[in-house]
C-alpha cells in the first residue's frame, strides 16, 4: 500500500536538428554555393505547477517524458522547425529532485510551491548551423555544417509536499469520511464499524469564487499510533503534509464534563510522532450530536471551550460554520490566493492508493 506522493521519472529534452551541407544546384550556377540552412533547437521540457493537479497519480502510469526533436535543416536556405517544448504539469507543492548521478542522493532541482510557476529541468539541444554560416573568401562551397547539439535526460524524483490543506483526524468511527462525503464530491467508504478507510481519501471543496480546498481523508488513528498500532502510522507523515487538522470527536466519545479530554490521546500521538505535526493549527470538532441525549449534548456544549464546533455530519447541523472556519484557516494559511487559469472542473481523484 502506498500513497501517490513520489514519482520516478525519466525526461529528455530534444535534440538539435542538424546544419544542412547542401550547394546550390542550378544551370546558371556551376559553382553551387552554400545553401544549406541550420537545424531547429530541440524542444525544452518544462514542468509548471497547477492547481488542476491533485496527485502525483498520472506519473505512476507514465515514467518517460520526451520533448520533440529539432528538425535538421535543409538546402535552400531551409531553415529546420525547433522541437516543440514539452510542459509537464504538476500539482501545486511538488518538488523535483535530480537523480541522474546518483540516486541514493538526489540534488533538488526546483519547488514548485505556487501556480504556474514554471522550471526547465532540460534544455533542448541547439540547432547545428549550415553550411551558409561557413562560406569565406577562400572557402565559397563549405561542405561543412554544424550537427545538431544532443538531448540531455534526466532521472528525476518528483514529490509532493503538501498533499492537502485540510487532514482529518480522529478515533475511528469519528465520522471523517462522513464528514468528507458529506462537504465533497469524494465517496468515501463509510461504515460503523473502525478501521473502515484503509487508504486516504481526498475531496474538493469549491467556494462561489471557485477556490478549492483540499481535504485529505486519513484512517482513524487509536492510541500507540506514533509507534505504529493500528493502520495509522504510515499515515501520520501524511498529515505532516497538510496545512491544518479538522480533529473529529464523536460526541458519544466524548466526556460530557470535560469534552476537552477527549482530543488529548491523540494529540500526544502526534507530539511523539513529530512535534512539528502536533504544532499544526487544529480545528476542534464534536460530531454525531444528532444521536445525542439531550441532556448529553447540553452538558458537552456547556463544558465545552468556545472554540469547539458542534456538528452532525450525518444530518448536516453545524457544517457549514465548520466549512466557514476551515475557509478562515485557508485563507491564514495558504500563499496569495491561487485561482485557476479555465475554471475547469476538478475531479476529485480516486485514491485507490493501492499497491
Ligand atoms: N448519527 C450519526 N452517525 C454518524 C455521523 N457521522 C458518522 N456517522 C456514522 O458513524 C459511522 C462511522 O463513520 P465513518 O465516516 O465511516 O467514520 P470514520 O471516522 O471515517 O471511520 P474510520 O474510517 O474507521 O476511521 C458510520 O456508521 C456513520 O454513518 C453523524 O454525524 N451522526
Ligand atoms: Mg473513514
Amino acid at each position: 500500500m502506498r500513497f501517490v506522493d513520489e514519482a520516478s521519472i525519466i525526461v529528455r529534452s530534444g535534440k538539435g536538428g542538424n546544419g544542412s551541407a547542401s550547394l546550390k544546384r542550378a544551370k546558371n550556377l556551376p559553382k553551387g554555393g552554400p545553401d544549406g540552412g541550420d537545424g531547429g533547437k530541440g524542444g525544452d521540457v518544462i514542468f509548471r505547477a497547477s492547481n488542476r493537479l491533485l496527485t502525483l497519480y498520472d506519473f505512476r502510469v507514465r515514467s518517460m517524458f520526451e520533448a520533440e526533436n529539432g528538425v535538421n535543416g535543409k538546402g535552400q536556405d531551409k531553415y529546420g522547425r525547433n522541437g516543440e517544448d514539452l510542459v509537464i504539469e504538476v500539482p501545486v507543492g511538488t518538488m523535483l529532485w535530480d537523480m541522474t548521478e546518483d540516486e541514493d542522493e538526489p540534488v533538488l532541482l526546483a519547488d514548485l510551491a505556487r501556480a504556474d510557476q514554471e522550471f526547465v529541468v532540460c534544455p533542448g539541444g541547439i540547432g547545428g548551423r549550415g553550411n551558409l554560416h561557413f562560406k569565406t573568401s577562400t572557402n565559397r562551397a563549405p561542405k561543412y555544417a554544424e550537427p545538431g547539439k544532443p538531448a540531455t535526460e534526466k532521472r528525476l524524483m518528483l514529490r509532493l509536499k503538501v498533499l492537502a490543506d485540510a487532514g482529518l483526524l480522529g478515533l475511528p468511527n469519528a465520522g471523517k469520511s462522513t464528514f468528507l462525503s458529506a462537504v465533497s464530491a469524494a465517496r468515501p467508504k463509510i461504515a460503523a464499524y473502525p478501521f473502515t478507510t484503509l487508504v486516504p481519501n481526498l475531496g474538493v471543496v469549491e467556494d462561489q469564487n471557485s477556490r478549492r480546498l483540499v481535504i485529505a481523508d486519513i484512517p482513524g488513528l487509536i492510541e500507540g499510533a506514533s509507534q505504529g498500532a493500528g493502520l495509522g502510522y504510515q499515515f501520520l507523515k501524511h498529515v505532516e503534509r497538510t496545512r491544518f487538522l479538522v480533529h473529529i470527536l464523536s460526541g458519544e466519545d466524548a466526556d460530557p464534563e470535560n469534552p476537552e479530554a477527549g482530543y488529548a490521546m491523540l494529540n500526544e500521538e502526534l507530539r511523539a510522532f513529530d512535534a512539528d505535526l502536533a504544532a499544526k493549527p487544529q480545528i476542534r470538532v464534536i460530531n454525531k450530536i444528532d444521536v445525542l441525549d439531550p441532556e448529553r449534548l447540553a452538558a458537552l456544549r456547556k463544558n465545552a471551550p468556545g472554540d469547539i464546533l458542534f456538528v452532525s455530519a450525518l444530518t448536516g447541523e453545524g457544517l457549514d460554520k465548520l466549512l466557514a472556519e476551515m475557509w478562515a484557516r485557508f485563507d491564514a494559511l495558504s500563499p496569495a490566493a491561487e485561482l485557476n487559469e479555465d475554471g475547469s472542473e476538478i475531479e476529485a481523484p480516486d485514491w485507490a492508493g493501492e499497491s
